[in-house]
């Protein structure tokens, strides 16, 4: 349950949490209107439109009338889809882009509608018919508005104003090792519920039990106690349970469940129904837990065999969207013998994390808290809270996802430890199913080959995030080799990064930077220092395949990618994928 009103004093500056989340569960599982397509769209590179009112769609009334904007002289841009890689101009454009869809709708009887964004990159302000619904910030969260009420019978027009412009108080800030790519990156559909709809649930094991489905349920328009039905037809579940006033009601059932694994992801069809709601969902059951320096997996221990990836379009550029990029990334994932993935640095599309649920992957999930960000300014807390809060919103009944991930390698300091601490809090409460982590890099040197992880955020997390780059932005290759690493902390580690560049098709001997060989080499150093490494649970290497990073400039090699790929962004293999396929290989024939 969350706190809505409750204020309190963090060090330093009066706080208030955010609300709870407004998001509808399931949008998959709904009946949807599509609004996917060509939008037409305006480049206001100087921010005029809100001011010209470009909302209101005006068209001119006569020969003499000035109106000097025009959505239908205006070309297209694709939904989903970013802005940078549809118009060469558009490659390294930072400001508002002003997208308008019309449509004709006609809302049937009884039904309440929304329209819902899987995502905007990354502030949106949105109106249908000239009339403001609500502003959106952070670009990977799903967000959605009522508009039951200012939907037309007949047409229709939305408009969205989508900034990508970075901000010092914004999450992430200003500076990141990726593409900012701008536009309305996923989805768009209205959703139609009944009246009286369950907006959200939690189906899931009760944290520790096999046999216990502990959960919770959310109706929206209730005005008194309901009767709901959860059905799990397959393991015999059909449960009566009746809602509160505020339509609030909570799961306790026993079941005997086949749990769900990467060897065997069983997903069972829930069957929720309230009155004229009935919703279907694919959710699959397993518990997920620390034992002292291990992570247990349906209570036994498990070694997580992955690789970090951006959600970068494979072949084409630009921001991955579609179900079929989706395929492609995971299925290189599990080519490599993977068991689990880093979904970095920010919550990845709903259908990536389903095909993840399907396959048998776990997940990393993850918020882009991202490098050095405004610590002490509560504005960019409480907007790393409400990313945290609708990443879990839409994303708590995957099993596929086992952790959430505060942040990425952030500087060690007071405000930064005390906000981290709070958004731990949150995703406690949120979700007390699942563990929490972060990638950190601050480590000491202890002793001549000797380093110690002690990076005081560590106290609170459940799973220690490491990303070191040894050989690559500090030390030599070799340096790995007698390299001894020890932990502050008895709890589970995770060698979240680390990686060094190549140019798929380049090479050369070993020693050549750029080369496939260095690159490899790199890797093989790495392995033999991380299978030595204390409290070892599992590790991410950085990174599935290229990607677009505007920092990363060097013609002839970068030209603005991050080569540490180890599929270049053509969707060719470098010879460190194979090295890396094998060490998996190993483990899993070992049994890890
Ligand atoms: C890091 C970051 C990641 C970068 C990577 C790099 O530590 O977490 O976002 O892309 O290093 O390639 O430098």
């Amino acid at each position: 349950m969350r706190r809505c009103v409750v204020v309190f004093l963090l060090v330093g500056f009066a706080y208030a949490a955010p609300a709870s989340s407004t998001l509808i569960a399931n949008v998959p599982g709904r009946t949807t209107v599509n609004l996917d397509g060509a939008w037409r769209a305006i480049v206001d590179p100087f921010g005029v439109g809100r001011a010209a009112g470009f909302f209101r769609n005006e068209k001119p009334r006569s020969k003499g009338d000035r109106v000097e904007y025009s959505f239908d002289a205006s070309p297209v841009l694709n939904v989903p889809g970013d802005w940078n890689t549809q118009r060469e101009s558009l490659l390294f454009y930072e400001g508002p882009v002003w997208y308008r869809r019309e449509f004709s709708f006609h809302k049937p009887a009884n039904t309440r509608v929304f329209v819902y964004f899987g995502s905007a990159n990354y502030r949106s302000t949105v109106y249908l018919n000239g009339e403001k619904l609500g502003e959106h910030e952070g670009g990977f969260t799903a967000f959605n508005f009522e508009v039951t009420s200012t939907l037309r019978d007949g047409d229709n027009f939305l408009i969205v104003e989508v900034s990508n412009v970075r901000r010092a108080d914004a999450v992430p800030a200003l500076n990141f090792d990726w593409w900012s790519y701008g536009g309305i990156t996923r989805d768009v559909m209205l959703v139609e519920v009944p009246t009286v709809f369950v907006q959200d649930y939690s189906v899931q094991l009760a944290r520790g039990s096999q046999s216990e489905i502990a959960g919770w349920l959310q109706l929206n328009g209730a005005q008194s106690p309901t009767k709901i039905t959860l059905e799990i037809p397959e393991a015999g579940v059909h449960e009566t349970i009746t809602t509160d006033g505020v339509g609030r009601a909570s799961i306790h059932v026993k079941a005997k469940l086949d749990l769900w694994s990467p060897e065997h992801p069983k997903l069972y069809d829930v069957v929720l129904t309230s009155g004229a709601d009935t919703i279907h969902d694919q959710i699959g059951f397993r518990t997920i837990e620390v034992e002292g320096n291990r992570i247990l997996l349906n209570g036994k221990e498990i070694f997580l065999r992955g690789i970090s990836m951006h959600e970068e379009a494979p072949f084409r550029e630009g921001r991955a969207f579609s179900p079929e990029d989706a395929q492609t990334l995971l299925g290189w994932v599990k080519d490599l013998g993977c068991n689990f993935v880093r979904f970095a640095h920010y919550p990845h599309n709903e259908n990536e994390i389903r095909l993840a649920d399907r396959m048998g992957l776990m997940v990393w999930s993850e918020i882009p808290v991202y490098w050095d960000i405004d610590w002490s300014n509560p504005a960019t807390l409480a907007n790393a809270e409400a990313q945290l809060r609708d990443e879990i919103a839409r994303d708590h009944n995957r099993a596929a996802i086992i952790l959430w991930s505060m942040s990425n390698e952030t500087p060690v300091k007071p405000e930064r430890l005390t906000f981290l601490k709070q958004l731990a809090v949150d995703a406690r409460e949120l979700d007390s199913t699942r563990l929490i982590t972060s990638a950190m890099n601050h480590v000491e040197n202890t002793g001549p080959d000797e380093r110690t992880i002690s990076d005081p955020l560590g106290e609170v997390l459940d799973v220690l995030g490491l990303n070191e780059y040894l050989g690559w932005y500090e030390g030599s290759r070799e340096d790995a080799d007698k390299l001894q690493w020890k932990s502050t902390w008895n709890k589970p580690l995770i060698v979240s990064e680390f990686g060094g560049g190549a140019v798929y098709g380049r090479h050369g001997d070993a020693d050549e930077i750029w080369t496939e060989e260095y690159q490899d080499n790199l890797y093989q150093h790495q392995l033999g220092m991380i299978e030595r490494m204390p409290n070892l649970a599992g590790l991410t290497p950085w990174v599935l395949m290229d990607f677009r990073a505007p920092a990363r400039m060097l013609p002839g090699v970068q030209d603005y990618h991050n080569r540490k790929g180890l599929i270049s962004n053509r969707g060719q293999r470098k010879l460190a994928f194979y090295t890396l396929q094998k060490f998996y290989k190993k483990l899993a024939d070992a049994g890890k």
